[in-house]
Protein backbone atom coordinates (compact mmCIF):
# COMPACT_ATOMS: atom_id res chain seq x y z
CA UNK A 1 0.00 0.00 0.00
CA UNK A 2 1.46 3.54 -0.89
CA UNK A 3 1.25 5.77 2.33
CA UNK A 4 2.43 9.40 2.56
CA UNK A 5 4.94 9.97 5.28
CA UNK A 6 5.20 13.53 6.08
CA UNK A 7 8.12 15.05 7.72
CA UNK A 8 8.39 18.11 10.23
CA UNK A 9 11.80 19.74 9.16
CA UNK A 10 13.10 21.39 12.39
CA UNK A 11 14.07 19.19 14.93
CA UNK A 12 13.06 15.95 13.40
CA UNK A 13 15.42 16.19 9.93
CA UNK A 14 17.69 18.31 10.93
CA UNK A 15 18.39 20.15 14.95
CA UNK A 16 18.03 24.02 13.36
CA UNK A 17 16.51 24.65 16.70
CA UNK A 18 20.01 25.55 18.18
CA UNK A 19 20.32 28.27 15.46
CA UNK A 20 16.89 30.02 16.33
CA UNK A 21 17.79 29.43 20.08
CA UNK A 22 20.97 31.62 19.56
CA UNK A 23 19.21 33.86 16.98
CA UNK A 24 16.15 34.53 19.28
CA UNK A 25 18.59 35.12 22.28
CA UNK A 26 20.90 38.21 20.60
CA UNK A 27 17.40 40.24 20.75
CA UNK A 28 16.76 39.61 24.08
CA UNK A 29 19.79 40.32 24.94
CA UNK A 30 19.72 43.30 23.06
CA UNK A 31 16.31 44.12 24.95
CA UNK A 32 18.45 43.22 28.18
CA UNK A 33 16.02 39.91 29.56
CA UNK A 34 17.18 36.54 29.66
CA UNK A 35 15.87 33.78 26.76
CA UNK A 36 16.98 30.51 28.26
CA UNK A 37 16.92 26.58 26.42
CA UNK A 38 13.79 26.04 28.36
CA UNK A 39 12.36 29.03 27.13
CA UNK A 40 13.24 27.65 23.41
CA UNK A 41 11.01 24.86 23.88
CA UNK A 42 8.00 26.75 23.77
CA UNK A 43 9.22 28.06 20.06
CA UNK A 44 9.55 24.97 18.35
CA UNK A 45 7.09 24.19 15.50
CA UNK A 46 5.51 27.78 16.48
CA UNK A 47 6.18 30.56 13.47
CA UNK A 48 8.55 33.39 13.72
CA UNK A 49 5.75 36.16 14.42
CA UNK A 50 4.23 33.89 16.86
CA UNK A 51 7.73 33.26 18.22
CA UNK A 52 8.76 36.56 18.89
CA UNK A 53 5.53 37.27 20.64
CA UNK A 54 6.15 35.06 23.24
CA UNK A 55 9.86 36.50 23.70
CA UNK A 56 8.33 39.53 24.32
CA UNK A 57 6.09 38.14 26.90
CA UNK A 58 8.48 36.50 28.62
CA UNK A 59 10.53 39.63 28.60
CA UNK A 60 7.67 41.72 29.80
CA UNK A 61 8.15 44.00 26.62
CA UNK A 62 5.59 46.09 24.40
CA UNK A 63 6.48 47.40 21.33
CA UNK A 64 5.15 48.85 18.60
CA UNK A 65 4.60 47.10 15.28
CA UNK A 66 7.76 49.00 13.27
CA UNK A 67 9.49 47.91 15.88
CA UNK A 68 8.67 43.90 16.26
CA UNK A 69 9.29 43.98 12.26
CA UNK A 70 12.55 45.00 12.56
CA UNK A 71 13.63 42.26 15.65
CA UNK A 72 11.62 39.71 13.40
CA UNK A 73 14.29 40.80 9.87
CA UNK A 74 17.15 40.94 12.33
CA UNK A 75 16.36 37.53 13.59
CA UNK A 76 15.88 35.99 10.42
CA UNK A 77 19.30 37.33 8.74
CA UNK A 78 21.21 36.31 11.74
CA UNK A 79 19.64 32.84 11.61
CA UNK A 80 19.96 32.48 7.96
CA UNK A 81 24.25 33.48 8.89
CA UNK A 82 23.90 30.45 10.72
CA UNK A 83 22.73 28.14 7.78
CA UNK A 84 25.40 29.74 5.21
CA UNK A 85 27.85 26.61 6.06
CA UNK A 86 25.14 24.20 6.58
CA UNK A 87 25.72 20.63 4.78
CA UNK A 88 24.30 16.73 4.76
CA UNK A 89 26.64 16.73 7.83
CA UNK A 90 23.96 18.20 9.78
CA UNK A 91 20.96 15.70 9.20
CA UNK A 92 19.67 13.63 12.24
CA UNK A 93 20.58 10.83 13.11
CA UNK A 94 18.95 7.56 11.40
CA UNK A 95 16.92 10.52 9.15
CA UNK A 96 18.90 9.15 5.62
CA UNK A 97 17.84 5.40 6.37
CA UNK A 98 14.44 6.04 6.78
CA UNK A 99 14.22 7.87 3.86
CA UNK A 100 16.14 5.82 1.70
CA UNK A 101 13.90 2.91 2.87
CA UNK A 102 10.71 4.99 2.21
CA UNK A 103 11.95 5.56 -1.66
CA UNK A 104 12.69 1.84 -1.86
CA UNK A 105 9.45 1.01 -0.75
CA UNK A 106 7.91 3.36 -3.45
CA UNK A 107 6.03 5.75 -0.90
CA UNK A 108 4.97 9.27 -0.90
CA UNK A 109 7.40 11.63 1.38
CA UNK A 110 6.49 15.32 1.95
CA UNK A 111 7.71 17.93 3.95
CA UNK A 112 5.11 19.85 6.70
CA UNK A 113 7.16 22.34 8.13
CA UNK A 114 6.16 25.71 9.55
CA UNK A 115 10.08 27.71 8.39
CA UNK A 116 9.82 29.71 5.88
CA UNK A 117 13.61 29.27 4.96
CA UNK A 118 12.31 25.17 4.37
CA UNK A 119 13.30 25.02 0.82
CA UNK A 120 16.87 26.00 1.03
CA UNK A 121 17.64 24.14 4.38
CA UNK A 122 16.67 21.21 2.20
CA UNK A 123 18.93 21.85 -0.58
CA UNK A 124 22.14 22.44 1.38
CA UNK A 125 21.20 19.31 3.11
CA UNK A 126 20.79 17.21 0.19
CA UNK A 127 17.48 15.90 0.69
CA UNK A 128 15.21 17.87 -1.74
CA UNK A 129 15.13 15.52 -4.13
CA UNK A 130 13.17 12.37 -1.27
CA UNK A 131 10.12 14.99 -1.39
CA UNK A 132 7.05 14.39 -4.03
CA UNK A 133 5.37 17.84 -2.33
CA UNK A 134 6.77 20.34 0.18
CA UNK A 135 4.45 22.68 1.87
CA UNK A 136 5.91 25.21 4.67
CA UNK A 137 5.74 28.29 6.42
CA UNK A 138 4.99 29.99 2.63
CA UNK A 139 2.15 27.70 1.80
CA UNK A 140 -0.04 27.70 5.03
CA UNK A 141 -1.70 30.78 6.79
CA UNK A 142 -2.97 29.12 9.96
CA UNK A 143 -0.10 27.43 12.21
CA UNK A 144 0.73 24.18 13.82
CA UNK A 145 -1.71 22.88 16.07
CA UNK A 146 -4.08 23.80 12.69
CA UNK A 147 -3.52 21.03 10.61
CA UNK A 148 -3.74 22.93 7.45
CA UNK A 149 0.19 22.55 6.54
CA UNK A 150 -0.13 18.48 6.95
CA UNK A 151 -3.56 18.26 4.89
CA UNK A 152 -2.19 20.39 2.20
CA UNK A 153 0.73 18.12 2.02
CA UNK A 154 -1.75 15.18 1.58
CA UNK A 155 -3.79 16.65 -0.48
CA UNK A 156 -0.19 17.06 -2.99
CA UNK A 157 0.47 14.01 -2.50
CA UNK A 158 -3.29 12.96 -3.46
CA UNK A 159 -3.68 11.05 0.10
CA UNK A 160 -6.23 11.01 2.40
CA UNK A 161 -5.39 12.33 5.62
CA UNK A 162 -5.84 8.48 7.51
CA UNK A 163 -3.59 6.61 5.04
CA UNK A 164 -0.85 10.33 6.11
CA UNK A 165 2.02 9.20 8.85
CA UNK A 166 3.47 12.76 9.92
CA UNK A 167 7.03 12.87 11.53
CA UNK A 168 6.87 15.64 14.72
CA UNK A 169 9.41 17.07 17.39
CA UNK A 170 6.89 19.45 19.02
CA UNK A 171 3.84 19.39 21.12
CA UNK A 172 1.94 21.61 18.12
CA UNK A 173 2.68 19.37 15.28
CA UNK A 174 1.69 16.17 17.06
CA UNK A 175 -1.84 17.87 17.82
CA UNK A 176 -2.13 19.11 14.26
CA UNK A 177 -1.32 15.82 13.06
CA UNK A 178 -3.94 14.32 15.43
CA UNK A 179 -6.48 16.82 14.50
CA UNK A 180 -6.26 16.50 10.97
CA UNK A 181 -6.82 12.39 11.58
CA UNK A 182 -3.57 10.85 10.63
CA UNK A 183 -0.82 9.19 12.27
CA UNK A 184 1.25 11.17 14.62
CA UNK A 185 4.48 9.67 15.41
CA UNK A 186 6.73 11.74 17.89
CA UNK A 187 10.66 11.97 17.68
CA UNK A 188 11.56 13.14 21.11
CA UNK A 189 10.75 12.57 24.93
CA UNK A 190 7.85 11.27 26.52
CA UNK A 191 7.11 14.04 29.27
CA UNK A 192 6.43 16.20 25.98
CA UNK A 193 4.86 13.95 22.84
CA UNK A 194 2.73 12.12 25.29
CA UNK A 195 -0.23 13.12 22.95
CA UNK A 196 1.73 10.98 19.64
CA UNK A 197 0.06 7.63 18.56
CA UNK A 198 3.91 6.34 18.38
CA UNK A 199 7.36 7.72 20.14
CA UNK A 200 10.91 7.18 19.21
CA UNK A 201 13.68 9.12 20.56
CA UNK A 202 15.06 9.81 17.27
CA UNK A 203 15.13 8.15 13.99
CA UNK A 204 18.28 5.74 15.15
CA UNK A 205 15.43 3.74 17.37
CA UNK A 206 12.79 3.56 14.36
CA UNK A 207 13.36 -0.17 12.37
CA UNK A 208 12.34 -1.26 9.24
CA UNK A 209 9.78 -3.29 10.85
CA UNK A 210 7.81 -0.33 11.90
CA UNK A 211 7.38 1.41 8.59
CA UNK A 212 6.35 -2.27 7.28
CA UNK A 213 3.45 -2.64 10.05
CA UNK A 214 2.46 0.79 8.47
CA UNK A 215 2.17 0.10 4.91
CA UNK A 216 1.08 -3.24 5.30
P1 LIG B 1 11.38 30.43 10.17
P2 LIG B 1 9.24 23.21 11.88
C1 LIG B 1 9.57 25.73 12.77
O1 LIG B 1 9.91 24.69 11.90
C2 LIG B 1 10.49 25.77 13.98
O2 LIG B 1 10.30 24.64 14.79
C3 LIG B 1 10.19 27.02 14.78
O3 LIG B 1 11.06 27.09 15.89
C4 LIG B 1 10.37 28.25 13.88
O4 LIG B 1 10.06 29.44 14.58
C5 LIG B 1 9.44 28.12 12.67
O5 LIG B 1 9.76 26.91 11.98
C6 LIG B 1 9.57 29.28 11.71
O6 LIG B 1 10.82 29.25 11.10
O7 LIG B 1 11.72 31.59 11.04
O8 LIG B 1 12.56 29.77 9.50
O9 LIG B 1 10.27 30.75 9.18
O10 LIG B 1 9.62 22.58 13.17
O11 LIG B 1 7.76 23.38 11.68
O12 LIG B 1 9.94 22.58 10.69
MG1 LIG C 1 9.83 20.84 14.46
Amino acid sequence: NTKAFIFDLDGVIVDTAKYHFLAWKKIADSLGFEFTHQNNELLKGVSRVRSLDIILELGKVKAPQEDKNRWLIQKNEDYLSYLVDMDESEILPGVMPILNYLKEKKQLIALGSASKNARPILEKTGTLSYFDAIVDGNDVSNAKPDPEVFLLAAKLLNTKPEDSIVFEDSVAGVQAANIGGMTSVGIGEAATLHEAKYLFKDFTQMDKTFIDNLIK
